[in-house]
């Protein structure tokens, strides 16, 4: 497996801050510098439910842009449109997501969105 990188999910351990793309929080890192070819992976750290799904776009929506799909496990890579961890239960894992293409790839959780919103860039 290539270098994987694991993102903290817990929306009482990591608060927010500010980004270029306006307020981020809940993830650890919220802001995800990776470069191509490393694998990310979501890890709950809380005792209730969160997703990480990708949210389309270069700016994030007012109001909470996430479907109800998000709820299921989709997606292999950042850069696939509507990838999603679908629900993590207290402790689960996401995939493993890829990180193929550069760019930048807004994500936030269906359950706590715009609280829980973060970014990832791909190097
Ligand atoms: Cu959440």
């Amino acid at each position: 497996m290539a270098a994987g990188l694991t993102v903290g999910v817990s929306l009482l351990s990591y608060g927010q801050s500010n980004s270029r793309f306006g307020t981020v929080g809940g993830y650890n890192p919220a802001l995800v510098v990776v470069a191509v070819g490393t694998t990310i992976q979501f890890h709950n750290q809380d005792s209730f439910d969160h997703t990480a799904t990708d949210i389309p776009g270069s700016a994030f929506p007012q109001g909470n842009p996430i479907p109800s799909s998000a709820l299921v496990q989709s997606g292999t890579d950042v850069a696939q449109s509507g990838w999603s961890s679908g629900t993590l239960t207290a402790g689960a894992y996401s995939q493993v997501l890829h990180a193929s293409t550069p760019g930048t790839y807004l994500f936030g959780c269906f359950y706590h969105y715009p609280t829980m919103r973060g970014a990832i860039i791909v190097e």
